[in-house]
């Protein structure tokens, strides 16, 4: 199958689970209104088809994983939620409409952004089939893994060296530190949880791991190249921020064409790892490849 077609017939998948169940009787209607404007009908979803098509490897049905898959899209929605922030990117305009606290109020921003992550943690833990079909101790070693990579050593303390490090010299080390915490971990979470549902042995799990450290690099590598190469209509955010905010980039050590060389190199090598596995990682393969070669 096609790769862009697989991810556009995911991401209806998840929109289409995500519309269904996002429904919450005792909740107030304005926040279950901004919380659902955060993660429907946006976004490429690219976090959900790494985690169902790793999954699909292993043999699990798309229609198993997506729960989980869909509380992952919520758990990385709330990061852009709260990363367009005045306080932290300050950016008015996400996947090509106004910002969630635009939208909706900087109190709201704040809240919604934290109830897409208490919910995208819900999401499938409240599915008692995905539970039951997965069995206890998968669950907490996937939790494991989400937590690992939103905490203090991951997401959230990668934001924090990227806003600390802005307008500072920085080498290209610190710079990959940053991608990894910030982005790579979360790129790499979907992708470990859909192999641990699959029942992964524990060296496909480390061959899993190196790849999608890798990916995910490689993915942030790419939105910089992205920032400083496609207008904002393209984006659906604003271009040039990167600049803008002296933000520590690879683009600011190596230029575009440096920068180009670095991630295509991760690129072979995240694809070795999966050229030498015993099982075929093709639809994981092409997804990498996207990532390298997406627009937006
Ligand atoms: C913990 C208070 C608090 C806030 C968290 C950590 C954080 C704020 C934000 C960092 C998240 C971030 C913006 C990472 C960069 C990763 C990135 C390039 C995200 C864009 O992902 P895409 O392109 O977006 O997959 P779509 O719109 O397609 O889902």
């Amino acid at each position: 199958m096609d790769i862009i077609q697989y991810i556009n017939e995911n991401a209806v998948l998840i929109d289409n689970h995500l519309e269904q169940r996002l429904h919450f009787s005792e909740a107030p209607a304005r926040l279950v209104e901004a919380l659902r404007y955060g993660v429907i009908g946006g976004g490429k979803k690219i976090r959900a088809s790494l985690c169902l098509a790793t999954g699909e490897a292993f043999g699990v049905k798309r229609e198993d994983l997506l729960s989980l898959a869909g509380g992952i899209e919520m758990i990385h929605s709330f990061s852009l939620v709260h990363d367009d922030l005045p306080e932290m990117d300050n950016d008015d305009y996400r996947r090509g409409k106004f910002s969630l606290h635009k939208a909706f109020g900087g109190a709201m921003g704040i809240l919604a952004g934290d109830a897409l992550l208490v919910e995208g943690f819900r999401f499938f833990l409240s599915d008692s089939y995905f539970c039951r079909l997965v069995g206890n101790s998968k669950l907490v070693q996937i939790l494991n893994i989400l937590l690992d990579a939103l905490s203090v050593e991951g997401m959230v303390g990668g934001q924090v060296l990227d806003i600390d490090l802005e307008g500072i010299e920085v080498d290209e080390e610190q710079v990959m530190n940053i991608y990894r915490m910030k982005t790579a971990r979360f790129i790499q979470a979907p992708i470990l949880c859909g192999a641990i549902v699959g029942g992964a042995k524990k060296s496909e799990l480390q061959d899993l791991e190196r790849f999608g450290l890798l990916a995910g690099e490689c993915f942030q590598i790419k939105d910089d190249l992205l920032d400083v190469t496609q207008p904002s209509e393209v984006l659906g955010k604003t271009a040039g921020k990167d600049l803008q905010q002296e933000k520590a980039t690879l683009v600011k050590i190596h230029g575009i064409h440096g920068t180009q060389e670095i991630m295509e190199n991760l690129f072979q090598e995240a694809e070795t790892i999966l050229n030498q596995a015993d099982r075929s990682f093709s639809l994981l393969r092409e997804l990498a490849h996207f990532i390298i070669t997406r627009h937006h």
